[in-house]
């Protein structure tokens, strides 16, 4: 029976005739309909930014309790009304160290919370088991948030960013590094714009993959190295340029993201192995210096060599101290000293590292090496042979052997010179600018053909139209499945959402493509948090209407089949009063097979 006046009456109808709300999932007095919003998880390890102290007084050391206070009162970091308006505080998990950011520029409204960890480090303290903590919490709260931001000390925050990338497999959110070389509480900090920037590139793009964000530059985290402890810009990244620029605009060079291209959920490996080290050859370096590092248990170490990967050939000694190690199983990765530049087979002096069994490690940084070596000798699972082999293996864009670029390729493209001329263009660029149309056109015909010609010329087939839809979008609301598998695997985004909030996922359920929705939560989709806010109402609304499909859509993308509409009635209750039996009997079954949840 039809209840009380408190309680929402549904109107039937028929689920052929989409409404604006339930195509995009969002009913009229949503506050997402004005902005949309992206929510941030802000893990707070420690380092300068939110430090205090004097070297008068034992020196700066991290302060507990004080950052989630101080920068309430910053209005670049917090925008005081709205999150009063919007009753943040009282809203979520981390209610009291909830903020808002103020709208962005492109309209956005981030909301981050900070986790502090208890202590909070001076960055130089951290252990694998603080890298651990940190991938835990990610895989803990990856489905709540839409980014990641850590905050952590500049001093090894190198080595932090490329354990993270490799501990953290398949990822599809965009993890940003970020920290200062000022506290932030400072009159003249580093501090604000560097936590700023990190929040808006989380909360508005996805950049799937593990990123170190400093002085206006976004860089793949296995990439950095700490170059300068007294200025600002104190990090490079010597073998790729910055995935993003910040300046007037944030530029996003999308042709060298790195992306997992796999229909596989996200995971991570907490498993690091202790016994690896590094070892920097200098002239006149002992053997029994080399012996002694090189004893039981070390497992792997990363040699620093000189150049394009050289060390003295004519020291037979040194050279049988490596090679008792190899032949023991002791990895030997080898590195070059140089910032910049890569380990090649040029030099004798090179070749007869390899003639004693080091690997090239080509021109990955010594951090990002040791965080390989740390990884792949944690998987006890594998062979020797299988872990050197991983070890050679790009496993995450930490080293230069698949770059694509966007922008050669087009420039070079008989296919764009073809277009250009076709359809009038002035320049290459122009049409470039074309590709996010051309490819959500081919993803709406299911054209597989036009796709690959696409990607073929660089384009990047996760980009997005003018309206932020990308082609993954397009196919999951034409249920295009094969196509769907060959974005994913091309690395489009699960996690994209158009200008209305939307998840390719939202799409596939308001479309009814059962095949689509399977495979998106295959690959670790699941609806946003502003697109779960009224999933109950709208439940219910099918329940009513017995729209069986449309349940079956929604219980498939992993909704609680017992969520409530604003009157607190389960789509079950509803469909009792309303006496519809075809929900019923839907509801009744799925019941009886595995209960409501999933
Ligand atoms: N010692 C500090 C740390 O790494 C340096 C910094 O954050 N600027 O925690």
């Amino acid at each position: 029976m039809a209840a009380a006046s408190s309680i929402p009456q549904y109107q039937r109808q028929r689920s052929s005739s989409l409404s604006h709300e339930s195509m995009w999932g969002l009913p009229e007095a949503c506050p997402a309909r004005e902005e949309a919003r992206s929510q941030v998880l802000v893990l707070n390890t420690g380092g300068t930014i939110g430090m205090g102290g004097t070297e008068c007084d034992g020196g700066l050391a991290p302060q507990m309790n004080k950052l989630v206070e101080a920068l309430k009162k910053m209005p670049m970091l917090h925008d005081e009304e709205y999150a009063k308006v919007m009753k943040l505080y009282d809203s979520c998990e981390f209610a009291d160290n909830t903020l808002a950011l103020p709208l962005s520029k492109r309209k956005k409204r981030i909301i981050y919370s900070i986790l502090e960890y208890s202590p909070l480090l001076d960055s130089c303290n951290m252990t694998t088991d603080n890298w651990a903590k940190i991938a835990k919490d990610l895989e803990t709260y990856y489905e709540q948030y839409d980014g990641f931001v850590i905050l952590h000390g500049t001093d090894t925050m190198a080595y932090t960013a490329a354990a993270l990338s490799f501990m953290c497999k398949n990822v599809g959110k965009t993890i940003v590094l970020t920290g200062a070389q000022v506290p932030i509480y400072e009159l003249r900090n580093d501090g604000r714009s560097n936590l700023l920037g990190a929040l808006l590139i989380a909360g508005q793009f996805v950049i799937p993959e593990v990123c170190l964000y400093f002085h206006h530059k976004l860089y793949r985290g296995n990439r950095v190295t700490k170059v300068d402890t007294g200025s600002f810009d104190a990090f490079s990244s010597p073998n790729l340029p910055p995935l993003a620029n910040a300046e007037v605009d944030i530029r996003i060079d999308w042709g060298i993201v790195w992306r997992a291209n796999t229909t596989k959920k996200f995971t991570v490996q907490t498993d690091m192995n202790r016994n690896v080290g590094l070892l920097r050859i200098f002239p006149g370096i002992t053997a029994s210096t080399v012996k002694a590092f090189l004893q039981h248990p070390m497992e792997g170490i990363v040699l620093e060599t000189y150049g394009c990967g050289n060390a003295p050939n004519n020291r037979p000694d040194l050279l049988e101290e490596l090679r008792q190690a190899t032949e023991r199983n002791v990895v030997i990765l080898n590195c070059t000293q140089c910032l910049r530049g890569s380990v090649a087979s040029t030099y004798a002096t090179g070749q007869d590292l390899a003639q004693v069994g080091v690997i090239s490690g080509g021109d990955m940084t010594p951090e990002a090496s040791l965080a390989k070596l740390s990884y792949v000798l944690g998987k006890r699972h594998l062979s020797w042979k299988e872990k050197k082999k991983m070890l050679g293996d790009n496993l995450r864009g930490e080293m230069s052997s698949v770059l694509t670029g966007i922008h050669s390729s087009l420039r070079s493209s008989k296919f764009i010179n073809v277009m250009t001329k076709f359809i009038s263009l002035n320049c290459k660029e122009e049409l470039g600018a074309l590709i996010p149309s051309m490819a959500c056109a081919a993803a709406k015909t299911g054209d597989l053909d036009a796709l690959k010609a696409i990607e073929e010329v660089g384009g990047n087939l996760s980009c997005e139209d003018y309206d932020g839809r990308t082609p993954l979008h397009v196919a999951a609301s034409e249920g295009h499945v094969q196509l769907a598998e060959y974005l994913l695997k091309s690395g489009a985004s699960v996690y994209a959402k158009d200008r209305y909030g939307a998840t390719p996922l939202m799409n596939a359920i308001e479309f009814r493509h059962m095949d689509i929705i399977r495979l998106l939560r295959e690959t670790g989709a699941h609806l946003s948090g502003e697109e779960l806010k009224n999933a109950g109402t709208k439940l219910c609304l099918l329940a009513v209407n017995g729209d069986v499909d449309g349940l079956m859509a929604w219980h498939l993308a992993g909704i609680d089949m017992e969520s409530t509409d604003y009157g607190g009635r389960t789509p079950f209750q509803v469909a009792t009063d309303e006496k519809n039996i075809q929900s019923l009997d839907f509801l009744n079954q799925l019941k009886s097979r595995r209960g409501f949840s999933k």
